[in-house]
């Protein structure tokens, strides 16, 4: 058996990390987690954690759960792979289409099958523009999307997204792609005096004036993630979708909804535009749809898209190894039954969503912070220096990593972005687990609170 410094020598020699500081990394050593069951997981060195952030916003029915294990074990001994290019495809691809279809707002019948959701973004980008060429206004090919948000780390994807760090890492964005600012109330709307729902319409109407500026003529789609996850778990003002679908019928523009992590039952509906009230016309969706399990993504097409490709499009030359794989798809089917049959998405609207919102809104009044949210069963937390006016602590002191290094020493997987906290347990986590997973919080709060005290960053 190796131990777990045997573990992180090696990793350190030979495996190159994602978003990772290679030299640093090497210098202190990788977490080594070894197994994991329902909503915990455990270390090389048997320490048991709460993972609060679903592995990465995807193991939304939790770990261990045998129908996936078994769907994936039976289409391994039976068909392991095969591809479906060439006019062919393997039952539970099509199953999967079929089923998606199904718990898929109305305006949905079809599904192009990607590995990921970079992937997937990538296909709406080569999709939206293979649109506007078939109906002959191939000038209509610029994509609008958000700073601060997050759709991926190809080169599309990482275009899209509106990080600063990445863009400035390989020359992006790609050309065709702009970005207004996002909907993050606290940021852009309090410090004007605007309410949340002034704001929505001043944020959706961004949008509008962008597409005034460019010329409708040019504008192909928005894209949006109905709530921000990696850029900091923002959930916008509930005007601010119902103003931008507005806005995009007003002016023709696709409307690309981004729900790679607010699909599958994370808000409370299946989608998270049902949550804010789009009808978008194509949706990118990935990690929920098989918890992680095994890689699968895809894009939704609507029908509004999908006719002009099938009835005017002729081949659509796009596609990867990996579009439909039957092992990734049978563990899709299984978990999207899974969610279906265990009622995840009504323990979510109506159990845990509330009662985590409640819990959310009990560690409002911690002196450390400034704001908490929640959508469903995502959560976040700002924490400030100054809790009467709401100022910032010095970036220097990086509050929020301070607190994350409480989480990880108390058992608790919280991540920071900036100074917020931010959450999305697995969505089968029950009331009596929030409340372990809330006392934990609470600790590490209690704990940062001290260490800003003794630091003088306080006041
Ligand atoms: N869109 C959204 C909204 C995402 O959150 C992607 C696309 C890309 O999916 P793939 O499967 O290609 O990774 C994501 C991924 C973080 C973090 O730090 C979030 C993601 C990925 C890695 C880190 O919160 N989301």
């Amino acid at each position: 058996m190796r131990t777990t410094r045997d573990w992180q020598d090696a990793d350190a020699r030979h495996f190159l990390h994602p978003f990772t500081d290679f030299r640093s990394l090497a210098r202190k050593g990788a977490r080594v987690i070894t197994r994991a069951d329902g909503i915990h997981l455990w270390d090389s060195d048997g320490h048991r954690i709460l993972d609060a952030m679903s592995g990465l916003w995807c193991v939304n029915v939790g770990y261990g759960q045998r129908a996936l294990v078994d769907a994936a074990t039976r289409q391994l001994s039976e068909l392991p792979f095969y591809n479906a290019f060439f006019q062919t495809a393997t039952p539970p691809a099509i199953e999967l289409a079929e089923l998606l279809a199904e718990v898929t707002p109305p305006q949905f019948e079809h599904v192009f099958f990607t590995g990921s959701g970079s992937e997937g973004n990538d296909t709406v980008v080569r999709m939206v523009r293979r649109y506007w060429d078939l109906l002959g206004e191939p000038g209509r090919d610029v994509i609008i999307s958000r700073r601060n948000a997050y759709h991926g780390s190809t080169m599309a994807g990482a275009s899209l997204g509106g990080m600063s760090g990445m863009h400035a890492q390989g020359g992006l964005p790609i050309p065709g792609i702009v970005h207004i600012e996002q909907p993050y109330w606290w940021a852009h709307g309090r410090p004007h005096g605007w309410s949340r729902d002034e704001f929505g319409l001043v944020a959706a109407r961004w949008l509008e004036q962008e597409i005034l500026r460019l010329g409708p003529e040019k504008v192909a789609a928005f894209i949006g993630e109905p709530v921000q996850g990696a850029g900091g778990v923002i959930v916008p003002p509930a005007t601010y979708w119902p103003e931008v679908q507005r806005v995009c019928d007003r002016y023709g523009v696709l409307l690309v909804s981004d729900e790679v992590i607010c699909g599958f039952g994370r808000t409370g509906r299946w989608f998270g535009c049902e949550t804010m009230g789009t009808r978008p016309d194509l949706m990118t969706f990935a990690k929920g749809v098989t918890s992680g399990y095994v890689p699968l993504g895809g894009v939704m097409v609507g029908e509004r898209v999908a006719r002009v490709l099938i009835e005017r499009g002729g081949e659509f030359a796009h596609g990867y190894t990996y579009s439909g794989h039957p092992v990734a798809c049978a563990v899709g089917l299984a978990n999207v039954r899974l969610i279906r049959d265990l009622g995840l998405v009504e323990h979510v609207a109506n159990d845990v969503g509330p009662y985590l919102a409640q819990a959310y809104a009990d560690l409002a009044g911690h002196p450390l912070v400034g704001e908490a949210e929640t959508c469903g069963l995502m959560g976040a937390l700002l924490l400030v220096r100054d809790k009467a006016t709401g100022a910032a602590f010095d970036p220097a002191w990086e509050a929020g990593m301070v607190c994350r290094g409480h989480c990880f020493r108390e058992g608790l997987i919280m991540r920071a972005v900036g100074d917020r906290m931010i959450i999305a347990p697995p969505l089968v986590i029950t009331r009596t687990q929030i409340d372990e997973m809330v006392a934990l919080i609470r600790r590490c709060l209690d704990l940062t609170l001290a260490d800003a005290r003794a630091a003088g960053q306080l006041g």
